[in-house]
């Protein structure tokens, strides 16, 4: 059986880790920056190098395509995302996507046909800082008016930058492909956790993928004078926004174990040493692999959090900006990843995962499966993120295998 060129994969990883490299050695290219635009043009170069044909679709996905003898043959998506969070990891998303790409040119190179077409994409907007799994969501078809009218970046930032970029918010839904046209979906992904490592585990075989809801919080109180205003008579919005997060934190530790709550963000105004807080607004995400926990906690979370502002004589206002629901992966595919690892003499681990991914908004329509390959010390979202080489070695080369067998099982 055919394997990946690692020589060509690692040069191809490094090139991109040089697009928007940070300082601390991380990256920086959130949807859209320069560095963002540069990875992707990047990425379409490296696949017109290697003779593959590249397409955009409406919602700016990014694809390097092999195509298959056959013109109506359904396509199997290797893919994940090149955007990262602000001074992120190298390995979030771009080991995913040169992973896909070199796993193309290795078939490409055997000259091995295919009964489906092999397309390695590049999904906009996975991370959210404009909507999160935007360009998964709209291959989807799963673009929600709601998600568009309330995104997690502020809809005028997501207006704007779409507009900058040439894309039309109308047309995002352009890029659906009905569901037969797809064989399937891959994506090889760093852990991002410590489970790997911790079970001494070369491939993770993900069985399901946590769901995650995102809230913008407005704590109002009164912005006063901080030298002349007693403190019996003050409404401190950061006090009322501080009681909040801490709530966040005793409420899911004590009350929902399966969940996860992150405030990951207090703005204040006016923000000076001698006024009282006047506002102070919150990002807040829960997480969850377990629909109704989420439905549980958020309604437990809300109440308490209203109780507490009133009683701190604070206006709170939560406005819901984002919702990925939890999905489990499919069965046969995950078979042929554990397969294809066992084949390579890798050990295995299925585990669920707790970050969200592109798979996720793929599960519902087509076939989807993930590896995971061991984060060191579970570090993500970070400059200090990494994965040893050997270990993306290992996960490209299980792609490549899980996706021949896809491929193959695919009726087509
Ligand atoms: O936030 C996440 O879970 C993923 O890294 N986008
Ligand atoms: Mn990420
Ligand atoms: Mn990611």
């Amino acid at each position: 059986l055919i394997a990946v060129n690692a020589d060509r994969l690692r040069a191809d990883f490094r090139a991109l880790c040089e697009i928007g490299r940070t300082q601390a050695g991380g990256v920086s290219r959130t949807t859209f920056s320069d560095a963002h635009l540069d990875a992707r043009e990047w990425f379409l170069r490296r696949a017109v190098a290697a003779g593959l044909e590249t397409r955009v679709d409406a919602a700016g996905n990014h694809s390097a395509v092999l195509a298959a003898a056959r013109s109506s043959a359904p396509t199997l998506l290797l893919g994940s995302h090149l955007d990262s969070v602000p001074d992120g990891g190298r390995f979030d998303g771009a080991l995913g996507v040169v992973a896909a790409l070199e796993a193309l040119r290795a078939v490409n190179d055997a000259g091995l046909a295919l009964p489906v077409a092999l397309e390695a994409i590049d999904f906009t907007d996975e991370e959210g800082s404009l909507v999160g799994l935007l360009g998964s969501l709209a291959l989807a078809g799963a673009l929600t008016q709601e998600l568009l009218e309330a995104p997690r970046g502020g809809r005028e930032s997501l207006v704007a930058e779409l507009a900058r970029v040439g894309l039309s918010e109308a047309q995002l839904k352009d890029a659906r492909r009905p569901p037969e046209a797809l064989a399937g979906y891959l994506e090889l992904h760093i852990e991002q956790g410590p489970e790997l490592q911790r079970h001494r585990a070369q491939i993770g075989v993900v069985t399901a993928i946590a769901g995650s809801r995102s809230f913008r919080l407005l704590f109002e109180g009164a912005a006063r004078h901080a030298g002349t205003t007693p403190m019996s008579s003050r409404r401190d919005a950061l006090l009322g926004a501080a009681r909040f997060a801490l709530l966040v934190r005793d409420t899911v530790v004590d009350r929902f174990p399966g969940c996860v709550g992150t405030v990951g963000a207090i703005e204040v105004e006016p923000s000076a040493f001698n006024v009282v807080p006047g506002r102070a607004r919150l990002l807040l995400e829960l997480r969850s692999p377990a629909a109704e926990q989420l439905d549980a906690l958020e309604a437990q979370l809300f109440r308490s959090a209203h109780r507490a502002a009133a009683s701190d004589g604070l206006d709170l206002t939560i406005e819901r900006v984002g919702r990925w629901d939890p999905v489990e992966l499919d069965a046969k595919t995950q078979a042929a990843i554990e397969r294809g690892a066992q084949d390579l003499g890798l050990s295995t681990l299925r585990l669920v995962s707790g970050a969200g991914h592109d798979a996720q908004a793929l599960a519902p329509v087509t076939r989807a499966g993930m590896i995971f390959v061991p984060s060191i010390d579970g570090i993500s979202h970070d400059p200090a993120e990494h994965t040893s080489w050997l270990h993306c070695l290992n996960g490209a080369n299980v792609l490549l295998r899980a996706a021949l067998s896809l491929a193959q099982s695919s009726s087509g």
